[in-house]
C-alpha cells in the first residue's frame, strides 16, 4: 500500500486530530514527508484540516474520486472493478481505447478530473472541466455482433437516468439515443465508440460524462446544458453517482448480453422523452419529420410520418421538439 493510503486509512480511523508527529513515528517517514502527502491527497480531492498543535483531520472524503472511495462502496462484479483515475487526460474514451490495445480487462473503468479534448459525437467536442463533472469511460469486451453495440448506448443511458433519479429524485429522462435530458437541458451525454470484425466486436467503449456540480455554463451552452447541482440546489456526490451508475449499467448489460433478454426496452421507453413528439431526422440525405412512435429491439427509433409511413432510423441527429428550444423543421 502506498504511504498516502496509509495515511488516508489512519484519518479515516481517528476520532480526533492526528498529530504529524504521530503519524510520522507510525509511518517511519519525517515530518515534511507527511506533509506532501496530506497535500497530494487534498489535491485528489480529499479536504484535509490541519490545526497548529492538534495535527491533521479529515473533513470529508465523499467526492475525492479516487479508486479507494470508488471502490469502497462498489456493488458489482466487474464494472469498476480496475479503475484509473487522471487528474487530467485527453479523453477518458481515448485512453481506454489505448488500454484496451494494452489488454486491459472488461469492465476497467477510467476516470479524469479534466479532459482537455473531451469528445461528443462526429468529433464535437464536450466541455470538461474540473471539479464539477463525472467524465468516465467503461471498456467492455462483450461476445456479441458488432450490430448489438449501439444499443450500449441506450443500456447505458438507461443506466444513467436511474441512478440519477435514485441519487437525487431528479425527473432524468433519455433523449434518444444518448443524451440524458432534466426538463429540457442536457445532463448527461453518452458516446459509444468500437473496434470490430465483420462479425466480431474486439473491444467498445462507452464514455459518459455528467454534469453535476457545475454553477453556470459558458454562454453558448447555457440554453441547452444543466447541471444536477443546478436542479437540486444542492452538491451532489459524483463518486456516489459513479457507484450507482456502474451497478445499474452491469445489471442491464447482464440482462442484454448475457442472458439475451429485451426486458430493458420497456423500462427505456417508459423513460424516453422522445416518444410521442414530433421529431425532426435526417436518414441519407433524406428529412424526416415525423412523431417517434416507437423504439426497435435494435435500437432504432421509428419515426411516423403525417402521410403513415414509418421510417427506422438508427442513428445521427434527432431534433425533438421543446428540447434544447429546438423546433424541427424541413
Ligand atoms: C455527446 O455527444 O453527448 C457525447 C458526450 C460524451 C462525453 C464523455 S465524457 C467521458 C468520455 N470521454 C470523452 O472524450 N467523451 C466521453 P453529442 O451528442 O455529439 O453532443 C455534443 C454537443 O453537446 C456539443 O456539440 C455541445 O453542443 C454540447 N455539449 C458540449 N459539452 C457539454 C456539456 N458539458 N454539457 C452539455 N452539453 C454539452
Amino acid at each position: 500500500m502506498k504511504k498516502e493510503e496509509i495515511i488516508l486509512q489512519y484519518l479515516k480511523e481517528s476520532t480526533d486530530y492526528l498529530s504529524g508527529e504521530e503519524l510520522s513515528r507510525k509511518l517511519g517517514i519525517s515530518r515534511s514527508a507527511i506533509w506532501k502527502n496530506i497535500n497530494s491527497l487534498r489535491e485528489s480531492g480529499y479536504v484535509i484540516e490541519s490545526v497548529t498543535n492538534r495535527g491533521y483531520r479529515i473533513v470529508n472524503s465523499s467526492d475525492a474520486l479516487t479508486p479507494t472511495e470508488i471502490q469502497g462502496e462498489l456493488k458489482t462484479n466487474a464494472f469498476g472493478q480496475r479503475v484509473s483515475v487522471f487528474a487530467e487526460i485527453d479523453s477518458t474514451n481515448e485512453e481506454a481505447k489505448r488500454q484496451a490495445h494494452n489488454g486491459e480487462i472488461h469492465g476497467a473503468v477510467f476516470v479524469a478530473e479534466q479532459q482537455n479534448g473531451g469528445k461528443g459525437r462526429l468529433g464535437r467536442p464536450w466541455k470538461s472541466p474540473p471539479k464539477s463533472g463525472l467524465w468516465f469511460s467503461i471498456l467492455l469486451r462483450p461476445d456479441a455482433a458488432p450490430a448489438q453495440v449501439s444499443n450500449l448506448t441506450l443500456l447505458a443511458g438507461l443506466a444513467v437516468s436511474r441512478a440519477i433519479r435514485t441519487q437525487t429524485e431528479c425527473d432524468a429522462m433519455i433523449k434518444w439515443p444518448n443524451d440524458i435530458v432534466i426538463g429540457s437541458k442536457k445532463v448527461c451525454g453518452i458516446l459509444t465508440e468500437m473496434t470490430a470484425e465483420i462479425d466480431r466486436v474486439h473491444f467498445a467503449v462507452v464514455g459518459i460524462g455528467v454534469n453535476v456540480n457545475d454553477e453556470e455554463f459558458p454562454e453558448e451552452l447555457k440554453v441547452k446544458a444543466t447541471s444536477l447541482r443546478l436542479e437540486t440546489g444542492a452538491t451532489v456526490s459524483r463518486v456516489a453517482l459513479l457507484q450507482e451508475i456502474l451497478k445499474e449499467f452491469e445489471a442491464l448489460y447482464e440482462e442484454y448480453f448475457v442472458q439475451g433478454s429485451n426486458q430493458w426496452l420497456k423500462a427505456y421507453k417508459e423513460s424516453c422523452v422522445s416518444l410521442n413528439r414530433t421529431v425532426g431526422a435526417t436518414r441519407g440525405l433524406q428529412k424526416i419529420i415525423g412523431t417517434a412512435v416507437d423504439i426497435t429491439e435494435g435500437g432504432e427509433l421509428v419515426v411516423q410520418k403525417q402521410d403513415g409511413e414509418r421510417i427506422e432510423i438508427n442513428s445521427g441527429e434527432v431534433v425533438v421538439q421543446g428540447i434544447y428550444g429546438q423546433t424541427p423543421e424541413l
